[in-house]
């Protein structure tokens, strides 16, 4: 390759991906391994993780797979210090792991909406510290957060998730503020409407929700996993050693857009 494409390479660097046995998570790691990297990643679910590492392998990729809550810290720990020991130390770390619960807010628990928070803001929160130490020693590391369009705009039914994710954004500043002294780079990426398990509910054809995405995203498609590969690469590499505390968002327009006229 040249200078330039060089950047964008991730060979010889260890990256995990949590809750990356399938979705956005899989799709992102996928691609960071293509790129050149070493894949480790977790799911909370035994059965899940192992169909996950059969799907990496039939994509040709030997990933390193561990059962881990993201919301317990010392299970996060335990397995960062096992990857640590048995890959090697964390250059890469994507939150991705996340739950939404689309629930109107006077019929949404306390309980419910604190579960919420805890996998899509506190973990990330959880599994940064774990791995930054790492970072410093070695002189450099990347934290992508995946945020989402509701850490911009609010909408019915999902309070917590909104909160969660508004707040991973200021989260995201805020590992940028403090640890860009260490060369790491911490920023997040906004998908928009993406065709995952997570979204299935809301993609049935004659949905009213999914005629209202179509009609708000300049693209007038739903994203695929495939459309945030491009734009993670670039956030985990080189090629965006400059970049920090930023959301790029993935969204095929969607934020910028007032929306098709009825
Ligand atoms: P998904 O299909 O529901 O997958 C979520 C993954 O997270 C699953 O592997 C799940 O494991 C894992 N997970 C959940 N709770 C966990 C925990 N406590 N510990 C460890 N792993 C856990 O979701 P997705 O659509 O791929 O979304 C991935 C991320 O992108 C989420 O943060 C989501 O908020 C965000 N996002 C999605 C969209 C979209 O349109 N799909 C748009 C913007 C942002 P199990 O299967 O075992 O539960
Ligand atoms: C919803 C959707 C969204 C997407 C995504 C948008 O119910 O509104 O699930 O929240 O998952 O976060 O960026």
């Amino acid at each position: 390759m040249n200078q330039y494409l060089d950047r964008f390479s991730l060979q010889g660097k260890v990256a995990l991906i949590t809750g990356a046995s399938y979705g956005i998570g899989f799709a992102i790691a996928t691609a960071y391994a293509a790129a050149g990297a070493t894949i480790c990643f977790n799911d909370i679910n035994e059965e899940k993780l192992a169909n996950g590492i059969k799907a990496y392998e039939e994509a040709g990729i030997k990933a390193h797979g561990y059962v881990c809550d993201v919301t317990d810290e010392d299970a996060v720990n335990a397995m960062v210090a096992q990857i640590e020991k048995e890959v090697g130390v964390i250059d890469i770390l994507v939150n991705n792991a996340g739950i939404i619960s689309r629930t109107p807010m006077l019929e949404m628990s306390a309980a419910d909406f604190r579960k919420v928070v805890d996998v899509d803001l506190n973990a990330p929160f959880i599994v940064s510290k774990a791995v930054i130490p790492g970072m410093i020693k070695k002189g450099h590391g990347k934290i992508i957060n995946v945020c989402s369009m509701m850490s911009e705009l609010g909408r019915e039914t999902v309070s917590a998730y909104a909160a969660a994710k508004g707040g991973l954004k200021m989260l995201t500043k805020n590992i940028c503020s403090e640890y860009g002294g260490y060369n790491i780079q911490c920023n997040g990426i906004g998908p928009g409407y993406i065709e995952t398990p997570q979204t299935a509910p809301l993609r049935v054809p004659g949905h009213p929700f999914n005629d209202f995405i179509i009609s708000k995203t300049p693209a007038g498609r739903w994203g695929t996993t495939e459309d945030l590969t491009g734009p993670a690469i670039f956030l985990a590499s080189d090629a965006s050693d400059f970049v920090n505390g930023h959301i790029l968002y993935v969204d095929g327009g969607i934020l910028a857009y007032i929306g098709k006229q009825p």
